[in-house]
């Protein structure tokens, strides 16, 4: 079946290789297309999994209006292909990327984008409001959006605004921006898609299932190099661990990732998991455990560095899993007995033989960042 193409617009550097990374993944195919010679070219991104293909206007400048030579190769791509009886290379849907942490560039980038892409008269736009880390600015942002855009000719064209963080953003040692928008994006996209080429909602639903886990597994990465470096400079843990606001900060965002609605029983739920892997039987077992692994070679704050991201890491996987089951529709968050269960028995398992395998590979002079790295590559993350 033919797909969809996306045609992604924005100044450069305001995060357009890094939202199509988020959106079609790593198992992607990329092939170039330009006239040699230019610095301007297109990337063209597709995977047998995403539902469309996305185009990257490569070091795109609109503010050089005469200049527009992305966008004439778009065109040339397109009219190529037009002339060949190639339907598959038509611009079905644009995004309009804006930097979220530079608003007072929305206007003048949503003029510029408007007038690049005036060829595409009826073509839906869709604005993907980019790096939008902070929550408190996300409402604020969407209006101005919608603000410029009432000015434009092309305003009819604009279906929804949606910020997205791409990839997990570190603020400090326990705050991050975890990644957010991004499957909201694939759904808008493919309903704005025309009929013939959009995906049935089965396969948008597991291709969004297979987004869910890989910014997951990303995240829990971030938020274990992140319990890395508390555990490292925190006292001891000698009755549990509690790395509070960074694991609230973890499962939290892994809630959301899977859709889970934030209210007083998700807020029960999530607190339940983190008391387990806390200071729950299963979490002081498993800080005995280690403490007793014979030869240990390491202590201190390097102990603590590690037990810390092995923490945060096995609560990852355990919320990862129990939110998945939630989406799935197969538990819900009242639930708590069985999301207790299993996160006993993750922190229970071969979470001890994991803790002896890292701390065989590294030693007193193992830095913060060899250690992260060696929990993450046992943990797969
Ligand atoms: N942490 C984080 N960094 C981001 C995000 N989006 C963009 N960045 C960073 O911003 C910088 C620019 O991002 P790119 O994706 O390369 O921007 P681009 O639009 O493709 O730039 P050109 O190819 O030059 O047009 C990189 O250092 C990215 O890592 C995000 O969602 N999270
Ligand atoms: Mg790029």
């Amino acid at each position: 079946m033919d797909k969809g193409n996306v045609l992604v617009i924005g100044n450069s550097g305001v995060g357009k290789s890094t939202l199509i990374n988020a959106v079609i993944g790593e198992q992607r195919a990329e092939t170039s297309w330009g006239t040699t010679g230019t610095t301007k070219k297109l990337n063209i991104y597709e995977s047998e999994e995403a539902p469309f293909r996305v185009i990257d206007t490569v070091g795109f400048e609109p503010s050089l209006i005469k200049e527009f030579r992305a966008i004439n190769a778009v065109k040339k791509w397109s009219k190529e292909a037009a002339k060949k009886g190639d339907p598959e290379k038509k611009i079905n849907i644009i995004w309009f990327c804006v930097d979220g942490t530079s608003r007072k560039l929305f206007e003048k980038t949503i003029k510029d984008l408007s007038m690049a892409t005036k060829i595409w008269e009826s073509v839906p736009i869709i604005v993907v409001i980019t790096k939008s880390y902070s929550i408190p600015e996300r409402q604020e942002n969407i209006e101005m959006v919608h603000n410029a855009f009432a000015k434009q000719k092309t305003s009819k064209n604009l279906k929804a605004v949606i910020p997205v963080v791409a990839s997990t953003y570190v603020l400090n040692e326990t705050a991050f921006a975890p990644p957010e928008g991004i499957t909201e994006l694939i759904s808008c996209t493919n309903e704005y898609m025309p009929e013939g080429i959009k995906a049935a909602d089965t396969d948008i639903f597991s291709f969004k299932l297979k987004r869910k886990n890989v910014l997951s597994q990303g995240m829990i990465g971030t938020a274990t190099s992140a319990g890395v470096v508390v555990g490292a400079v925190s006292i001891p843990f000698s009755d549990g661990i509690v790395l509070s606001a960074l694991e609230m900060g973890e499962v939290t965002a892994l809630s959301k990732i899977y859709d889970i609605k934030q209210d007083e029983k998700t807020k029960k739920f999530i607190n339940s998991i983190i008391e387990v892997g806390t200071v729950g039987a299963a979490a002081k077992t498993l800080i005995s455990g280690i403490k007793m692994i014979p030869g240990l070679n390491i202590a201190g704050a390097g102990l603590n560095a590690v037990i810390a991201g092995v923490f945060v890491a096995t609560l990852g996987e355990a919320s990862k899993y129990l939110f998945e089951q939630i989406y799935l529709g197969n538990k819900t968050v009242e639930d708590i007995d069985w999301a207790t269960k299993i996160t006993e028995s993750k922190f229970a398992n071969d979470t001890l033989e994991k803790c002896k395998k890292i701390l065989e590979n590294i030693n007193e002079s193992s830095d913060n960042k060899s250690i992260a790295n060696m929990i993450k590559a046992i943990f797969n993350l």
